[in-house]
């Protein structure tokens, strides 16, 4: 299992602008959505990813457009770090006709198929073995696609966690595991319900390589991933990424805001608050030269300006009528 990795160099320009504009939206996205939930006008339940911008951008980065990702119940991170627009996915969170699912899915079933996003679930652990299906079939029809799958460190005490890491590893199927390991599953830590004390040593059970990367740091995230993309389109088989990061808001965003129980401590917040992925990434890009102060200022409100946009794109979409119920669900 290896910890540590050799920083590769920058890449292109396009692609650090693009890294930090893609973080930015997952941030003011999610704001944005809860603020609009808190005001009643969105149903359903929110899982949001702030805090955990670097490690979707960053493996997400390393992928190409065809390539194809499944993701879980955080579910709004993994579309807009593939490339997705923001319109049809807030249309989603509203419920409406224009929404990625039409309107069927909401918040946890972003499945934005333009950018290979082949779907979200609330079912932990559930698509997994679809990331392992997608893996088989790019196999079977000739592609050199590669399957990113996300999950959580819950997810890892799975079933579906141990029969997909092995499938895919007997077969030599071309999948990137992407632990995001929040060190939570929803109040429950890590260390009351997990015998190893790293989600990557698990690889070894399955032949396969394991790497720990930092979860805050998009570089070095877009590095290891890409070199486990680069394993698996060459047909040497999956690689198991666990990324350390943390979500600095609860849990979920249900009903009345009400206070957590006390599973977490405020200084534990405070330190992690300072690893913050964006404002790390920032201060990197203008250390290097890279981008100024004003570029970072333009691109966070470019950003907030696409978010405004997504919002009415939404509200002044359509609901689905009665009739299309059934429509576009069953095949
Ligand atoms: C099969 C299944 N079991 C339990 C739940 C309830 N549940 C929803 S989210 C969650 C925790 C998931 O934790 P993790 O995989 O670490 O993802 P995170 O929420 O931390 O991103 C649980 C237990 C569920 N949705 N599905
Ligand atoms: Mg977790």
């Amino acid at each position: 299992m290896a910890r540590e990795h050799a920083r590769v160099e920058w890449p292109p320009n396009e692609e650090r602008r693009e890294m930090l504009r893609r973080m930015f939206r997952i941030r003011f996205f999610e704001e944005r959505a809860s603020s609009i939930r808190v005001e009643a006008k969105l149903p359903g339940v929110l899982h949001n990813s702030i805090g955990q911008e670097a490690e979707i951008v960053g493996a997400c980065m390393a992928l190409r457009a065809v390539d194809y990702m499944t993701g879980n119940h955080r579910s709004h991170g993994h579309p807009i770090g593939k490339g997705a627009e923001l319109p049809p996915l807030m249309a989603e969170l509203f419920g409406k006709k224009t929404g990625v699912c039409r309107g069927k899915g909401g918040s946890m079933h972003l499945a934005a198929f333009s950018v290979g996003s082949l779907g979200e679930s609330g079912i932990v652990g559930s698509l997994m073995p679809v990331a392992v299906g997608a893996g088989l079939s790019a196999r079977l029809r000739g592609t050199d696609q590669v399957c990113l799958c996300f999950f959580g460190d819950g997810a890892a005490n799975c079933g579906p966690f141990h029969e997909s890491l092995n499938l895919a590893s007997v077969w030599k199927l071309p999948v990137v595991f992407l632990c995001e390991n929040n060190g939570y599953a929803i109040h429950t830590s890590q260390a009351q319900t997990t015998a190893v004390a790293d989600i990557a040593q698990r690889a070894s059970a399955y032949n396969i390589p394991g790497v720990i990367v930092d979860g805050q740091d998009v570089l070095a995230v877009y590095d290891v991933v890409s070199m486990a993309v680069a394993q698996a389109r060459s047909g040497a088989g999956p690689m198991l990424v666990e990324a350390k990061t943390y979500r600095y808001c609860e849990h979920s965003e249900f009903g009345e805001p009400a206070d957590p129980p006390p599973y977490r401590s405020e200084s534990e917040l405070v330190l992690w608050r300072e690893k913050d992925p964006i404002e790390i990434f920032c201060a990197r890009l203008e250390e290097a030269g890279h981008l100024s102060r004003e570029e970072i200022e333009t691109m966070r409100k470019e950003v907030l300006s696409e978010v405004d946009e997504a919002v009415a794109f939404a509200e002044r979409s359509p609901v689905p009528e009665p009739h299309e119920l059934h429509d576009d669900v069953y095949v």
